[in-house]
């Protein structure tokens, strides 16, 4: 690992810092290659983290933008959303406004997940945006599969104001109505209860309206069909213990995914995708 490249976060836990000319700032920890800030330039922190949030090994950070690899949720046999965001992965390149972050597989992903894989994720701050790529690559000699997200947590004003818009005409699992299937007529999500949804093969941008300090987030992907939106409303925020009470009205996840179809990789292929933030 580069010497000098990462400084001490909560519980002692390394990250490295990135920063733009323009004063844009974000963070990341090599626990789960966790991006757990964001601050676009002349901006304020556009990512929810939790405050109850447990920084230790083993343990997924609650906030942020968590790298679900290779399960998403409990779709599989795997610890629910995999075990990539509770790795501590490896620096190998982090300078100014971008950071390279790898994973291996070693032998205890290998008792869980039998095969030979290397994780990236690339990430690179510009002025009013954020840039999150993650590469996957078969290396080992049989095919593999598997399901990916990047659970992007956002900060909003009050979840009751915020709008989710482009997934109008988008057909979606509801994960709290036991995964019924519904079409989306309108062309909005507004938040008014617990939500769970996987919107599956999301054509274009997805706006959010209403997140931190009223701003607009576009949320454009490559190599990611579909989105999830979660908002877990306060009855389930009660029982998650390293979320406060009230936090459900302070966060939005609006996740890029690949959680409908599975990425099935032959020996020696690469799989990308990619999640760009904007602000609008
Ligand atoms: O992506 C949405 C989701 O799968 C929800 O069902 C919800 O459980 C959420 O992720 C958070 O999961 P976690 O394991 O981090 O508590």
């Amino acid at each position: 690992m580069p010497q000098g490249k990462t400084t001490e976060g909560t519980n002692g836990m390394p990250k490295v810092v990135l920063s733009h000319p323009s004063g844009a700032r974000a963070e990341a920890y090599l626990h789960g290659a966790h991006v757990t800030s964001w601050v676009p330039a002349g901006g304020e922190e556009m990512l929810f983290l939790s405050e109850r949030s447990r920084f230790a090994p083993g343990k997924a950070i609650r906030g942020g933008v968590p790298v679900i690899f290779p399960q998403f949720a409990d779709q599989g046999p795997l610890p629910k959303h995999g075990f990539a965001r509770t790795r501590a992965w490896e620096v190998e390149e982090a300078e100014g406004a971008a950071a390279r972050l790898v994973l291996r597989d070693d032998e205890a992903a290998r008792a869980l997940w039998p095969h030979p894989f290397t994780a990236a994720l690339k990430v690179s701050l510009g002025e009013r945006t954020l840039e999150t790529a993650l590469g996957i690559t078969n290396t080992g000699e049989r095919p593999f599969s598997f399901t990916a997200a990047l659970h992007t947590y956002f900060r909003v004003d009050d979840v009751r104001e915020a709008a989710v818009e482009g997934l109008q005409g988008t057909v979606y699992r509801d994960k709290v109505d036991d995964g019924v299937e519904r079409a989306e007529d309108e062309p909005a999500v507004l938040f008014r209860g617990e939500t769970d949804r996987i919107h599956a093969a999301v054509p274009g941008r997805v706006l959010l309206r209403g997140a931190a300090g009223g701003r607009t987030v576009a949320i454009d992907r490559d190599g990611f069909p579909d989105v999830v939106v979660w908002n877990p409303w306060a009855e389930l925020a009660a029982k998650l213990d390293d979320l406060g009470d009230d936090d459900f009205a302070r966060m939005l996840c609006v996740e890029p995914a690949c959680a409908v179809t599975p990425v099935t990789l032959a020996p020696g292929q690469a799989w990308r995708g990619t999640q760009t933030l904007s602000i609008v």
